[in-house]
């Protein structure tokens, strides 16, 4: 009976979905307590599952407080922030939400790479400060169609971006662990090389913890001052930083961005700049792609406690 199962929810996730599962399993929500120690050492004796999402993931160290739990459920696709080393040394199955988020995430990446060569955001300013009638036409822009585009990640949501930028004439390069044999795309071993050989870098790998801040200063500069970087991936990615500054000294062109470091914070210069485009980590943030993701996530659920195999799981 599931209703007998307790689950450990780490931060509120979308509203039906979390709706759902609070009627199909006692749940505990973890951001409301005031102590949280407190909080896990009082439903440890009982939580078999954890609910997380892609930002939360689930820590060694909050799992290990909770030595019943036998699967981790993630509301998305992402597992960066779950400890997988962890869950495989301890058998915690992991399922995760995988290809019902590829076409909205696909979509934000080439809407993010037109907004940055097309400046809409500052251009939609303009118009809005009422600048087209006092001073005239906003300033020209740089074609995006046909342009030089490399993907760092060609999975599942790098293949949909590529698909799309087909669409555009774009030239499509990527860099990967591995050649692709099913794609004639330009391969380039190393993202350093990619970024020297494109305008524009888009972010779509999984990314590890060791790939934290890989995005720096040299492959800013291998992209140039007509580069544009756009990130759906993950903030870690990117040394924000050296990002700010290859802005503001206009090492680059312009960027894209999705995703943070420490979010929900974004870096106040970042804010302040019209050579950027930023979205507050929404790719996936259809309501047609979080309810697909949510039946998904409880899918992975129930099929564990019913002792079949996950619907889609990395661990
Ligand atoms: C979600 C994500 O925003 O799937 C992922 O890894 O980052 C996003 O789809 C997140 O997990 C839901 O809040």
């Amino acid at each position: 009976m599931s209703e007998d199962v307790s689950i450990l929810l780490v931060n509120p996730i979308y509203a039906p979905t979390q709706q759902a599962l609070e009627t199909q399993y006692q749940v505990h929500r973890l951001w409301e307590a005031e102590d949280k120690n407190e909080f896990l050492a009082s439903v440890a004796d009982r939580v078999t599952g954890v609910v997380t999402d892609g930002g939360s993931g689930a820590s060694a160290e909050l799992l290990a407080r909770l030595p019943r739990v036998k699967v981790v459920s993630v509301f998305g696709v992402g597992v960066d922030s779950v400890d997988l080393d962890y869950c495989k040394a301890k058998g915690v199955r992991v399922g995760n939400t995988p290809d019902v988020l590829t076409d909205d995430v696909a979509d934000l990446a080439v809407a993010l790479a037109l907004a940055s060569y097309r400046r809409l955001a500052s251009t939609q300013d303009y118009l809005r400060a009422g600048r087209w009638v006092s001073e005239g036409p906003a300033a020209l822009t740089t074609k995006f169609s046909g342009s030089m585009v490399g993907i760092f990640g060609l999975g599942r949501i790098g293949m949909a971006i590529a698909k799309r930028l087909e669409g555009f004439d774009c030239q499509i390069s990527y860099c990967n662990r591995s050649k692709r044999t099913d794609v004639d795309y330009h391969y380039f071993p190393t993202v350093d090389a990619l970024a020297e050989a494109v305008d524009c870098l888009i972010l779509a790998v999984a990314p590890t913890p060791s790939m934290s801040g890989m995005i720096g200063s040299d492959v800013l500069r291998a992209l140039g001052p007509d580069g544009h970087l756009v990130n759906i991936s993950r903030g870690l990615l990117i040394d924000e930083a050296a990002l700010v500054k290859a802005l503001q000294e206009q090492q680059i062109a312009g960027a894209g961005l999705d995703v943070y470091v420490a979010e929900p914070n974004v870096p106040p210069e970042l804010m302040a700049m019209d050579n950027v485009v930023l979205q507050p980590h929404v790719a996936s943030g259809t309501v047609a792609t979080r309810t697909a993701m949510g039946q998904l996530m409880l899918d992975n659920l129930s099929n564990y406690f019913a002792g079949k195999e996950l619907a889609a799981f990395v661990a």
